[in-house]
């Protein structure tokens, strides 16, 4: 007897998706975008205060036009972390609480393992949070977000991230500031900065922005601009992919599986921002809806015998497999095989590599986590949490997006990066791939569980440690918070992956925050998942 989960039909299709038409992309608006770039670019030899200087990073990073000005940023940092030492230009001498965590947090951000010590002067002989700076919200709210980039056995950043959340709590429930700080702070309390992504935030912030009285309104209107030229790419990647969608026709063929494009095209919208990186987008976006079909094959639909034979057929990775699959398995099969040798000739003739064996290795590894999980539900078998977890950091498909994803990027392909490929899964794929399996199942565990699945991490711990499900979900979260401070420490060390590739795993684990955050906007198409859809793909900003 097979299994349904009644998915609802996709909202956005294709028909829709191709009438879309923002007009940002014409001329006229690049000829006024590149004139305020310029103008930006000039205020960074204006600003000479430190502090005017982190705040203008800030501002451009929270309206998502940090990446037009990568090498202003780098130089100002520079200059900062020089100085922190030169008592005169000293951001971190003065009492200035808010300074201090700001240029800690940028700091940190950017790479520079600034010490924590910085904030011992807000601190009393015993070690506690004086109660002077429970006066500077601005100050508690600064610090609360820089909290976010410690990595572990940082007590005292441990200690501020505690301190902070509490008092800004009590903030917000006894409205103790105005109603746009109170806004900020319910805003971060839910997610911080160093988890969300700017492309995520740019809209809300620049509302924020618009009726601040630090406003600078060159900023303003080129966050604007740029907001939609950037949402006009966005479209026409979005078309092809949804064009390959749904000329597949797959999603409208299995009533079984979710189709569920647009959801896929979104979360690459957030793991990889920038204008340039079209091909990622729309091939990352196929590879997220067709890890979604094959999971509700092994989920869902299949039957054990079946899935033995979709497993078995990925591992010999030969379309001579075909003849043994039901027809479904058959075109499911053809459509991961069809994509991943359209992926494997680009990257021969563009780059040079026959990444064959990688790409092969990611299906492989994926589908056997799948078939372990299948195996444990049709028997019953209620695994521990540790054993879970040690097939669910793959099951997630998050380390098969990243292997795709590895040579999908801009980042040139060396033998060391390929080398650790055959060997296991880089670090930072490990935990950034954990984070997204504990957020999932906080996010998707109610639909598992009516759906019927194989227990999820809170149900593995509640069984094994006989504790109530708040209690699993609270355990859940804290190991959510640990895991990402070992991130924060894995971006420090050197490896054979580039900076600009770990960020693309850690915005994995961002982005499942953002997609679980109210509901699983991945697969519920619930009102704020429409909404988020409308603002940052449908509707320019006016
Ligand atoms: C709802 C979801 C996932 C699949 C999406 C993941 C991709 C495309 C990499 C996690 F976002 O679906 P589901 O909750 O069914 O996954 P699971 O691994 O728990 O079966
Ligand atoms: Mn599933
Ligand atoms: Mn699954
Ligand atoms: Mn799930």
């Amino acid at each position: 007897l097979r299994r349904s989960a009644n998915y609802q039909k996709p909202i956005f299709n294709d028909e829709y998706i191709q009438s879309l038409g923002n007009s940002y992309g014409d001329e006229s608006y690049g000829n006024r975008h590149d004139e305020l770039k310029r103008e930006v670019k000039m205020m960074f030899d204006k600003v000479l205060n430190p502090l005017d200087q982190i705040e203008l990073i800030d501002a451009l990073q929270r309206l998502g036009l940090a990446y037009h000005f990568e090498d202003q940023i780098k130089r100002t940092l520079e200059t900062l972390h020089n100085n922190i030492n030169n008592e005169a230009e000293n951001i971190w001498c003065c009492d200035n609480l808010y300074a201090t965590a700001l240029a800690f947090r940028l700091l940190r951000e950017n790479k520079y393992h600034v010490s924590s010590g910085c904030f011992s002067n807000f601190q009393d002989k015993k070690g506690n949070f004086k109660a002077t700076i429970l006066d500077d919200i601005e100050g508690l709210l600064s610090l609360y977000e820089a909290s976010y980039l410690s990595i572990d056995g940082e007590t005292l950043l441990d200690e501020a991230k505690c301190f902070t959340s509490k008092h800004l709590k009590e903030f917000v429930e006894n409205e103790g500031c105005d109603a746009s700080m109170v806004k900020k702070i319910t805003h971060s309390l839910e997610i911080p900065l160093h988890w969300r992504l700017p492309i995520l935030e740019a809209r809300w912030f620049m509302d924020i922005y618009s009726k601040s009285s630090k406003m600078n309104p060159l900023l303003l209107e080129l966050a604007k601009l740029d907001f939609n030229k950037v949402q006009a790419i966005y479209q026409d990647d979005l078309k092809l992919a949804s064009r390959w969608w749904s000329n597949i026709g797959l999603g409208e063929k299995f009533s079984f599986a979710r189709s569920r494009l647009v959801e896929s095209f979104l979360w690459n919208v957030g793991v990889a921002s920038e204008p340039h990186l079209r091909y990622f987008r729309r091939m990352s976006a196929a590879l997220y809806q067709l890890i979604t079909m094959v999971d509700d094959v092994y989920d869902v639909y299949g039957t054990i015998e079946e899935l033995e034979l979709f497993t078995n057929a990925v591992e010999r990775w030969d379309t001579d497999a075909l003849e043994n699959l039901p027809d479904y398995m058959k075109m499911s099969f053809l459509a991961v095989y069809n994509y991943v040798n359209e992926i494997a000739f680009d990257v021969l003739k563009e780059k040079g590599f026959n990444i064959m064996p990688y790409l092969k290795k990611g299906w492989v590894d994926l589908c056997k986590a799948y078939m372990k999980e299948a195996k444990w539900y049709h028997s019953g078998y209620k695994p521990n949490f540790d054993e879970y977890l040690e097939n669910g950091w793959v099951s997630i498909g998050g380390p098969n997006v990243l292997i795709h994803n590895y040579f999908m990027g801009a980042n040139p392909i060396t033998m060391e990066a390929l080398t650790c490929f055959e060997q296991d899964y880089p670090n930072i794929i490990y935990l950034s791939q954990m984070i997204f399996r504990l957020i999932g199942d906080l996010g998707t565990c109610s639909r598992e569980i009516r759906v019927g699945d194989v227990p999820k991490s809170i149900e593995c711990y509640m069984n094994e440690k006989g504790v109530s499900e708040s209690e699993a979900k609270e355990h859940v979260r804290s190991l959510i918070d640990l895991t990402w401070k070992k991130m924060n420490e894995d971006v420090l060390t050197s490896s054979p992956f580039p900076h600009s590739f770990k960020e693309i795993a850690m915005n994995v684990a961002r982005m499942s925050l953002w997609m679980y955050q109210f509901a699983d906007g991945h697969t519920d198409q619930d009102p704020v998942t429409k909404d988020r859809i409308a603002s940052l793909l449908i509707e320019p900003v006016l």
